[in-house]
């Protein structure tokens, strides 16, 4: 069993390690739907799958307090919200573009297509085939996040997608349009909530139905990409912002606890924790939290977040320490130690590394090249993030010749024949005989 500092059990997380004791004990966020919401977004899908765009209109004048029945911006419009954008910060979203464009070709050149024999005859292979249409959800939030936009769109256009459409709350700061525009959007909606996620997943009369949905949102987001999940495809269901930062007796109290509140800040269900081997820095980090809440702009987030989801775990070894950070399976997992290129090969769980002091999560989230779209609440154990492979299927071929048939269809037969499937052993003994009856 596992006890904190305190002596109380840890409640609801048990980790595969028994060599970690908690300054601050964790606890984890539970993001499930409740039926409320479930019962909510049914509805709203169903009716926007039936009434199109006058069901998205009223949806809109229900939840979003919105009159707007125009839905798609237009050129001019997208002229107007360019005008928002200081030349600075235009300067600075485009430097975002340019840098996630570059890693991501980069990325895409490592996906080949391939053509191999595996055995005589037997030619199989894969193409890279990329998604006909995306739909991008680009969420309001408090902030505008403008690189919200840049981490959606700007791998799918590298990925070569033919369409690529972003929804936008409309009563989103129109910054974001331009994020949207600047990233290259092809067609962009007003339309926020469930009731975008329906409508590019089923087609209105002006929105064109996509073929996967990416993008975070709010709680009613996640739960209609839930729901259409299967014939549309989703990138994942995201949960709060989480960082952890793994740290030797060489970290910096100061630098790691500025990290933990940079993501703290984002939401009051925020995860942040600090895993070490130095009971000494666990403490300083403590002390560096509390200090710094004092100055934050936005303690008030922070400082719930850090109360409810702050996690101080010092281990026994660096192999705790790293059984268990695999275990939290971080969206965002800082390396702070002495030798931490080396330390990083040993890690398998976390949504995005960062290797060093000098790689902020921040500089991900804004601008480096990575994608900042992660796995939360431990999906990181299965997937990585967002990238231009999520907009490209890997699809199979194949092709035989004589010599591959003659190996593969009696087998074929053999097995088809024992389960009872006449019309598939027809199928496999048809080439057999007509090989035969040409003399092959
Ligand atoms: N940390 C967020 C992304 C972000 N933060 C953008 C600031 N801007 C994703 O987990
Ligand atoms: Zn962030």
């Amino acid at each position: 069993m596992l006890l904190n500092m305190k002596g109380q059990t840890v409640p609801t997380s048990q980790p595969p390690v028994d060599c970690v004791t908690w300054l601050r004990a964790p606890r984890l966020s539970s993001e499930s739907g409740t039926s409320d919401i479930q019962n909510t977004v049914s509805d709203v899908l169903s009716d926007v799958k039936a009434r199109g765009d006058a069901a998205v209109a009223d949806f809109a004048a229900r939840f979003d307090k919105s009159e707007l029945t125009a839905f798609e911006v237009t050129e001019a419009e997208r002229e107007e919200a360019l005008k928002t954008l200081d030349s600075q910060t235009r300067a600075d979203t485009e430097f975002a573009i340019a840098n996630v464009t570059k890693f991501s070709e980069a990325q895409l050149a490592t996906m080949l297509p391939l053509e191999v024999e595996i055995r005589e005859g037997v030619h199989l292979g894969h193409r890279i085939i990329p998604l006909e249409r995306v739909g991008c959800y680009v969420p309001g939030g408090r902030y505008p996040l403008l690189s919200a936009p840049v981490m959606t769109i700007v791998p799918a256009k590298v990925a070569g997608v033919d369409e690529i459409i972003a929804c936008l709350p409309p009563n989103a700061h129109p910054a974001m349009i331009a994020g949207c525009h600047l990233s290259g959007a092809d067609r962009i909606f007003r339309i926020g909530g469930a009731q975008a996620i329906a409508a590019m997943a089923y087609g209105t009369e002006t929105v064109p139905a996509v073929n996967k949905i990416v993008g975070p949102g709010n709680a009613f987001v996640n739960e209609a990409k839930r729901q259409v999940f299967g014939p549309i495809g989703i990138d994942q269901l995201a949960g709060p912002s989480e960082i952890y930062t793994l740290a030797d007796s060489t970290g910096d109290a100061a630098m790691i606890a500025t990290d933990l509140l940079a993501q703290a800040e984002h939401d009051v269900r925020t995860r942040v924790g600090l895993i070490t081997t130095d009971a000494a820095l666990a403490e300083r980090v403590e002390a560096e939290v509390a200090r710094q809440l004092e100055e934050l702009a936005t303690a008030d987030t922070a400082r719930q977040a850090w109360d409810d989801y702050g996690e101080i775990a010092v281990c026994a070894d660096e192999a705790a320490m790293i059984a268990y950070s695999d275990y939290i399976a971080a969206e965002h997992l800082q390396v702070h130690t002495a030798d931490p290129k080396a330390f990083a090969l040993k890690l398998r769980n976390y949504g995005s590394l960062f290797i060093g002091e000098m790689a902020s999560v921040v500089y991900s989230d804004k601008c480096c090249g990575t994608n900042h779209t992660l796995p939360t609440m431990a999906a990181g154990r299965y997937t990585g993030g967002l990238w231009v492979g999520a907009y490209v299927k890997v699809a199979t071929h194949q092709w035989m010749e004589p010599e591959g048939v003659r190996q593969v269809a009696p087998p074929a037969v053999r097995q088809s024949a024992s389960e009872g499937l006449d019309g598939h052993r027809r199928a496999a003994q048809l080439r057999l005989d007509r090989l035969q009856a040409s003399g092959g």
